[in-house]
């Protein structure tokens, strides 16, 4: 299927069309209740976002990136993946850290600024977050080399943005994956924006799928508002990945409808009328039409569902918040196994500083 879908043509994949009709034609093999539950799965999702939004502003978390729009990107492709297959996350990823087995509390303590939440239970397959962008698709082609060697039948995804896909390292990270034909996944959030830079000044392409082209691997548009979509695409790209067809460049088209992070004001650069438009074909939307129309959403889930994923996120932030502050000196002591002479300066200064202020 992904080869029907030519970028050049401009064509893209789209099964849940915004109007809740399902395309029966292209659906993957998921049922209605596995939709149903992803669908709750995403209302979770968006809670935990409003929820990190609101502890930032109260003081309790640091800056955050919010995922509010992105929700049937992120769950459907990590549902397309399978346990033992490897994430190499930016900094927008909660969804799919959440689903891929990440406990929502080292997620809000990530944001909360311990480093200790980027340790992850062991076989939850998930690298640290990066926020250098673009960084980390290199990361996931050598993981994906690794495996290829030692025939293990799994694949590495990376995730990022449409901005990241002008890092010199993402093209480096595209060349070895073609070259050596590794089990990996490009998948690109295209949310049109990178901070305040649009879509149309990142790339002259017409589309970002098609730079998978000249790497000599393909690469598919989807309706990253669609769940369906997102998912047949991501699992056919898994397939292909395991059975040693190489990688698969996705782009899920998308849209940002909160700020860039915390620290950022949108209205700076993009107009309302713009984000109104976007928010029609927000993704949870055609979920309830379509499961609305089976009897599988209606007001009263909704209710009960936002209820039960609040209590499920309040706990997590307990948790969270129950986590006693390192000592300062941790933060210069995990990057060098022998401090140099500058930082061990610098130490020795804040550690005086804090024990007069002390005293
Ligand atoms: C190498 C590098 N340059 C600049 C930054 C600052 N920065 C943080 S996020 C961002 C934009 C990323 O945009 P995109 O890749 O589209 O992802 P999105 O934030 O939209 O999810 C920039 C420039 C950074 N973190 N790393």
């Amino acid at each position: 299927m992904i080869e029907k879908f030519d970028p050049l043509k401009g064509e893209m994949l789209r099964i849940l069309h915004p109007d809740g009709r399902l395309d029966e034609s292209l659906r993957p093999d998921l049922s209605d209740q596995t939709i149903q539950s992803l669908y709750r799965q995403m209302v979770l999702i968006r809670l935990a976002d409003q929820k990190a939004l609101a502890l930032q502003r109260q003081g309790r978390l640091g800056t955050y990136a919010p995922v509010i729009g992105q929700e049937a990107a992120q769950a459907g492709s990590a549902h397309a993946l399978q346990k033992a297959d490897w994430i190499f996350p930016s900094f927008r990823e909660t969804g799919v850290l959440y689903l891929h087995g990440v406990p929502l509390r080292n997620i809000y303590l990530y944001w909360m600024g311990f480093e200790m939440g980027q340790k992850v239970p062991s076989g939850v397959n998930v690298f640290p977050i990066a926020v250098p962008v673009g960084t980390h698709p290199l990361h996931a082609v050598g993981a994906a080399y690794a495996a290829k060697q030692q025939k293990e039948k799994i694949c590495t995804i990376a995730y990022f943005g449409d901005g990241a896909t002008s890092e010199g390292d993402f093209h480096e990270a595209m060349n070895f994956a073609g070259v050596l034909n590794t089990p990996t996944i490009f998948f690109c959030q295209n949310n049109q924006y990178a901070i305040s830079v649009p879509r149309k000044k990142q790339t002259a392409s017409k589309t970002i799928a098609q730079k998978a082209i000249a790497y000599g691997f393909p690469g598919i548009q989807v309706d990253g508002n669609d769940l369906l979509a997102v998912y047949a695409a991501t699992r056919e790209a898994r397939e292909r990945a395991v059975s040693g067809s190489g990688p698969t460049f996705i782009e899920a088209v998308t849209y940002r409808f909160g700020p860039h992070t915390t620290a950022d004001d949108p209205t700076k650069y993009r107009e309302d009328a713009e984000v109104e438009e976007w928010k029609k074909l927000d993704p949870m939307l055609r979920l309830q039409t379509y499961l609305g129309g089976k009897a599988l959403w209606n007001e009263g889930l909704e209710a009960k569902w936002k209820m039960e994923a609040g209590k499920t996120l309040n706990q997590a932030i307990q948790e969270a918040e129950a986590v006693a502050l390192p000592d300062p000196e941790e933060m210069f002591l995990y990057t060098f196994a022998d401090l140099p002479p500058s930082l061990k300066e610098q130490m020795e200064d804040y550690l005086n500083f804090l024990k007069e202020k002390e005293g």
